[in-house]
């Protein structure tokens, strides 16, 4: 009975093999016949080139150096050298229609005397080809490059059918066969084969996909368990000493900063069912189909705790308890206010994992964000506080809709708030690296401090990396835009949509939602008709106050045109951050000629044309 079911088994396994081999390697990464499978988490094996240490690795591939290590059995301290093998987690995609190709985005800055094909053979190992390159990049021309341009470099890769949990992307050595890359990462030959068609059709330096059921493979368990950092340069034997007792006191701490924010994650994970979901539908459809993926907690980007130490103030938790009266002084939700030395802050209690908001706030530095001061972790419950700046008026949400405000937001303040909040989207898209999206842009997320000016709050969902799907549809309800509620599309054009939607709150002093559910972004289109806007509705819908103030219509036009250009369904047709800053601050320039008592809706009008 068994055997004839192996031999059955075998004889499926040639017919794919067949199939294989007649359609061409290509067709490996072909997605249009299952998209449902995508996204999904696969792994590319590199193998660390000359003065590459782990950081680098990690930079090139756009994900967290823990999230190596853990898939590559090293100690995050390890040192790396030339050759060692790493397996990197990335997130397999479906191209579209276009490519139809599956792959994981990775961004690349284009230095002086890069080409695609530089690129992928040299910087990527060939774990991507130029032609890849080209199909997915159509705007750019391979032979005029320019330095700094951002390309997308598709990795390929594929996500697993149905048994196998995973596959990783390996490049085809000439030293290597089947038989060695099933022994190095326990898989076997008929699947190999069966994934990619006989050995003998593999040419070399090509990629093969290889099914593997645990993480890390095999040839990565035998790596020796200590591994201690890197020697220091000094020749001198004391310094040696010293500088050995220094690497292992940072590896302690280290260990046990990882340790609790591991059970941080632990802890998120637990409580990602209470996380507000939109839809929650969507959602359950999507996390079935991340079943059978290892590691969900990857799905989480993680901080090196490392970087973080000498950045900011570590706080005791009796310093916190102290200074927030035990907790007790709660500005909202989980935020305490804090008074440490005469110092105000806000005092943020970690429902779930601290870590990637700490690590999008490390490489952010703006005065249109709220500042992060520093951190406490708390060991007993196994939580964590983030300690920020202190941001004395509250939030928009509420200036704009809570009856209990001393009085109404002039037109003026709103287009510098406006354009704050420009300021502050423009840099977190246009100069962090990988870029940053918020992810969840709202009116109660804007605080504004003594002067009125606006900084944006709550980095708790943002992302790095451009162009990544998620799995997790997390976001409010109002401000959320299509392509992430249908398709989990997380992109900096996302957070440009939100952004969309507080202009229209600073023109019609609504919420985004209605009471009666009604989302405030499609309620906007009545106000307009083929010729552009109907100033009789215009009234009608903007906010009672700034009609009774006679505001100036030319400007409140020109920030609705901006608004409804944010808010296009199609995310490639709305304008960047840039330009929308660009457009604002004209409008902006305009009022600052005059002192805010002289400025009459007369003397706008006229400038404005
Ligand atoms: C992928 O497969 C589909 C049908 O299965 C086919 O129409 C398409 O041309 C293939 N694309 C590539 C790039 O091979
Ligand atoms: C992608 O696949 C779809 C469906 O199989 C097919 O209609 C389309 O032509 C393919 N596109 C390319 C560029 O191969
Ligand atoms: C990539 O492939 C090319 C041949 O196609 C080979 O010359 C080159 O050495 C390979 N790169 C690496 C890093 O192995
Ligand atoms: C483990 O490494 C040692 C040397 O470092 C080597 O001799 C041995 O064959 C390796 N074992 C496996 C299973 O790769
Ligand atoms: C750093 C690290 O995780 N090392 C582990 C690699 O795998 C071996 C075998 O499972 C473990 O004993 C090491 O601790």
């Amino acid at each position: 009975m068994n055997s004839k079911r192996a031999k059955i088994h075998i004889l499926l396994l040639c017919f794919l093999a067949l199939l294989h081999q007649s359609q061409g390697q290509a067709n490996s990464y072909n997605c249009s016949d299952d998209r449902t499978i995508y996204p999904c988490r696969a792994y590319a094996f590199y193998r660390a080139a000359a003065e590459q240490d782990l950081a680098a690795v990690a930079d090139l591939f756009g994900v967290s150096r823990l999230m190596i290590s853990r898939a590559s059995n090293l100690s995050l301290a390890a040192a790396i050298s030339l050759g060692d093998p790493l397996l990197i987690p990335l997130t397999c995609t479906c191209g579209g229609a276009t490519s139809n190709l599956s792959y994981a985005p990775t961004t690349y800055q284009i230095l002086s005397g890069d080409t695609f094909y530089a690129v992928s053979t040299y910087k990527f190992h060939n774990l991507t080809a130029y032609p890849a390159v080209e199909a997915v990049n159509p705007t750019l021309i391979p032979t005029q490059l320019q330095i700094g341009v951002d390309v997308t470099l598709p990795i390929f890769c594929q996500c697993p059918r149905k048994s196998s949990p995973a596959l990783i992307t390996y490049v085809f050595q000439p030293s290597d066969s089947y038989r060695s890359i099933a022994s190095n990462f326990g898989s076997d030959v008929p699947s190999l084969v069966s994934m990619n068609g006989p050995e003998t059709k593999i040419k070399h330096f090509t990629t093969v996909l290889v099914p593997i059921s645990r993480i890390p493979p095999p040839m990565m368990l035998n790596r020796s368990s200590v591994l201690l950092p890197p020697p220091p340069r000094s020749t001198d034997d004391h310094g040696v000493v010293v500088g050995l007792a220094i690497g292992f006191t940072i590896m302690v701490v280290l260990w046990v900063l990882l340790l609790s924010s591991l059970a941080w994650k632990w802890r998120a994970w637990q409580g990602q069912a209470q996380n507000t979901a939109i839809n929650k539908k969507k959602n359950k459809k999507k996390k079935k189909k991340m079943i059978g993926s290892p590691q969900p907690s990857d799905e989480y980007l993680t901080v090196d705790i490392s970087d973080l130490l000498d950045k900011y103030r570590v706080f005791e938790l009796e310093e916190l308890r102290h200074a927030t009266s035990d907790f007790d002084r709660l500005i909202n939700g989980s935020v305490f206010k804090g008074i440490i030395n005469g110092q105000v802050f806000a005092i943020k209690r970690m429902k779930w994992d601290a870590t990637d908001e700490l690590k999008i706030l490390q490489k952010v530095n703006h005065s249109n964000l709220v500042k992060l001061e520093g951190f406490c972790i708390d060991e007993e419950n196994n939580g964590c506080y983030l300690v920020y700046e202190y941001i004395p008026n509250g939030s928009l949400h509420d200036w704009l809709h809570s009856p209990a405000m001393p009085h109404k937001l002039q037109w003026r303040t709103r287009l510098r708030i406006a354009l704050d909040l420009a300021n502050a989207l423009q840099y977190i898209h246009e100069h962090t690296w990988p870029r940053v999206v918020h992810k969840d842009i709202k009116s109660t997320n804007v605080l504004l401090d003594a002067t009125m000016k606006a900084k944006i709050a709550n980095f708790g969902l943002a992302r790095s990396g451009c162009n990544a799907f998620t799995t997790r549809i997390i976001g409010t309800q109002g401000y959320v835009s299509p392509e992430y509620l249908s398709d989990g599309l997380v992109t900096t054009k996302m957070d440009v949509f939100a952004y969309g939607v507080i202009l229209l709150e600073l023109v019609s002093g609504r919420e985004a939602v209605h009471a009666r559910g009604e989302l405030l972004w499609m309620s906007v289109d009545k106000v307009f008709d083929k010729m552009g806007v109907r100033r009789d509705e215009l009234r009608l819908w903007m906010d009672e106050f700034l009609v009774h103030m006679s505001c100036s219509m030319e400007s409140v036009v020109i920030v609705l045109g901006i608004a409804r250009a944010c808010l296009n369904r199609d995310p490639s047709k709305r304008p960047s951050m840039v330009d929308v800053a660009y457009l604002l601050s004209k409008v902006d320039d305009l009022r600052s000629d005059f002192s805010e008592e002289e400025l009459t809706v007369a003397n706008v009008e006229v400038k404005a044309r």
